[in-house]
């Protein structure tokens, strides 16, 4: 079932007309009311006038994370506070919290995209969906709320958290898609097995995961071990909450909601854009939105993007899973980790769990030096130390051979590495530069 088959089936011709009518408009409307944006279109030299088509775009500046740092609490806006609904307030590690806010009309489009998302996954109204992603200020729980709602499905409000009782709600209510992190569906699968749940037998056939990085390897453990689809669910704050993209059930990308999230891939250095299929950052214009509309935002994630059409019938571009981030990728003595990289070699490893921790540190004067706890399961631990010692050199060897840096792997005992029940924190970077 496509949710908004009119626009999400719509042919390119009218999509570009569409598109560049929505450009000019919500140009015009932060030019009006946003003065920060007519500012820094006036110091850019670009007019409103200079906006007729969606691929004028690109003479349009960019907007960072830091502009919205630096506009706290409300200088982005370009609705005053007054006219919002709902505001979310991300909670800084440095610097001021990102603040995002919604208009009655945005919390609408919030329902719309989540149900165009939720469908691409396969519900369908009157199912019932458990969402444990956290309500609160993270924009998961009440964004899937909104879009759960909207497509007509029954509502299990779990939030994050209290795993036995997540379980049990299941066993009792039979909802048939769970919504959350990846990490959290793998962590309930080491919890059911504790209690006696053969994870199996649940009722969840189908899940919504994202808000964290995520690879193959773990959608495939995760389908295994539930026994269920896994499609991946991709979205940010500053943009809306989860819904700006969505894989269908062939699981080929992400489909775009680019009527209203128009993206751009370009090269993180020059800002160009890159070709189809190439990876770089992932730019969106935000076409509809009022409270805080943003030009070009800069979002930092990486991806590829193609137009090729999809089996499905959605006529809109696909991006690939997160790659990758412009910020978050680790420089460990001059050569680019990414944590995703360890995940995929100790899920083909037999014996580790897809828990781990990267340590990095660096003694004054001396090169990075780089350890890896993993966590290996009972049955491996209850092994002869021999055994366990090979088993580190199996991995170091391997993560070296992926990574080009000499590594320390310590295995750990299962469960020793703190759980989270929202985004897992996978790099513990101890390095004063
Ligand atoms: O994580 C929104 C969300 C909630 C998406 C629930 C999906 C499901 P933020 O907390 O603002 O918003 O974090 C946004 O998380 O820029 C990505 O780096 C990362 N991220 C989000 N979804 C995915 C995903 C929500 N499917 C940041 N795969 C983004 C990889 C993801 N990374």
């Amino acid at each position: 079932m496509i949710w908004n088959e009119k626009l999400e089936c719509m042919d390119l011709e009218n999509m570009k007309n569409l598109l560049s009518e929505r450009l000019r408009k919500i140009v015009s409307f932060v030019d009006k009311n946003c003065p920060l944006y007519h500012e820094r279109f006036k110091k850019t030299g670009v007019s409103t006038d200079d906006i007729k088509t969606i691929d004028d775009i690109r003479k349009l500046p960019f907007t960072t994370k830091l502009d919205m740092r630096d506009s706290y609490p409300f200088g982005l806006f370009s609705t005053p506070s007054t006219g919002l609904s709902e505001i979310h307030i991300s909670s800084g590690t440095t610097g001021n919290p990102t603040v995002v806010g919604y208009t009655k009309d945005d919390l609408k489009l919030w329902g719309e995209v989540v149900a165009r998302a939720l469908c691409c996954a396969g519900a369908k109204p009157k199912d019932r969906i458990q969402i444990a992603y956290g309500y609160g200020l993270f924009t998961g729980g009440l964004g899937l709320h909104y879009g759960a709602m909207e497509l007509g499905l029954t509502i299990i409000p779990t939030s994050s958290g209290q795993t036995k009782r997540q379980l049990k709600i299941m066993q009792d209510f039979k909802p048939r898609i769970l919504a959350c992190t990846p990490s959290y569906a793998l962590y309930m699968a080491d919890e059911a097995g504790e209690i006696g749940i053969d994870p199996r037998e649940s009722s969840w056939e189908i899940g919504v995961f994202g808000a964290e990085p995520w690879s193959e390897s773990m959608r495939s453990e995760i389908e295994s071990t539930w026994n269920m689809l896994a499609t991946d669910i991709y979205g940010l704050s500053e943009i809306i909450g989860p819904g700006v993209s969505q894989e269908c059930t062939h699981k080929d990308g992400l489909h775009v909601f680019w009527d209203v999230f128009y993206p751009e891939v370009i090269c993180p250095e020059t800002g160009e854009p890159v070709k189809d299929g190439e990876p770089g950052e992932l730019v969106i214009t935000t076409l509809t939105k009022q409270g805080i509309p943003l030009i070009r935002y800069r979002t930092r994630d990486i991806v590829s993007m193609t137009h090729e059409p999809c089996k499905c019938g959605r006529t809109s571009p696909r991006v690939s899973r997160i790659l990758g981030r412009t910020d978050d990728m680790i420089i460990v003595r001059g050569i680019n980790v990414f944590p995703s990289q360890i995940e995929h070699v100790l899920l083909g490893i037999e014996g580790t769990e897809p828990h781990y921790q990267l340590i990095i540190d660096r003694d004054k004067g001396q090169l990075d030096k780089v350890e890896i706890h993993v966590e290996v399961n009972e049955e491996i631990f209850s092994d002869e130390i021999k055994k366990l010692r090979q088993l580190e050199e199996t991995i170091k060897r391997e993560i070296e051979s992926v990574l080009s840096i000499g590594v320390k792997v310590k295995l750990v005992e299962p469960r020793t590495i703190a759980r989270s029940e929202g985004k897992a924190k996978r790099v513990i970077d101890k390095r004063t530069l």
